[in-house]
């Protein structure tokens, strides 16, 4: 079901220096893998982590992180995808998104993990299938899920 996701363009927080009990993080996008995104875990309580996002290239690529509450999120988001995945009402929130990257460039910012079931993706367009539908990066192998359990 998590095929089909696209995505959506929300402006990204500015960044900020990490606190002292924050860790660092460095999320790779390359053609066509999320790589260092985290593991699934347990969490008793609220991890902070600074990200930093880099497109190595060599296309566009965007990070989107939606936070679902389960799986039971997972219909709502595919019927988000069939609608069209409006960029202004995705089906949960958004943890991060990155907007288009060029290659080699960065973004930064701090995202806080409380349990739940994360979604990752890049929803650059790649082109359309046989059927007309359109094939993004998600459907290439950039897409990534881990839960935070509590
Ligand atoms: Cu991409």
């Amino acid at each position: 079901m998590l095929h089909a996701l696209l995505g959506l363009l929300v402006g990204p927080s500015p960044a900020t220096a990490p606190a002292a009990t924050e860790s660092a993080r460095t999320v790779t996008l390359v053609n066509y893998a999320l790589v260092g995104l985290p593991a699934d875990s347990g969490s008793s309580t609220t991890r902070d982590e600074q990200w930093t996002v880099r497109n190595a290239g060599p296309a566009l690529h965007q990070l989107l992180v939606l936070r679902l509450r389960d799986s039971t999120d997972l219909p709502e988001v595919a019927a988000w995808i069939a609608r069209g995945a409006s960029v202004l009402l995705p089906p949960a929130p958004i943890v991060l998104n990155t907007d288009a990257l060029l290659r080699n460039e960065s973004f930064t910012q701090r995202v806080r993990l409380t349990p739940g079931l994360y979604l990752a993706l890049c929803f650059v367009p790649q082109g359309r299938d046989a059927a007309g539908e359109i094939v993004d990066h998600s459907h290439l192998g950039m897409r990534y899920t881990f839960v935070v359990r509590p």
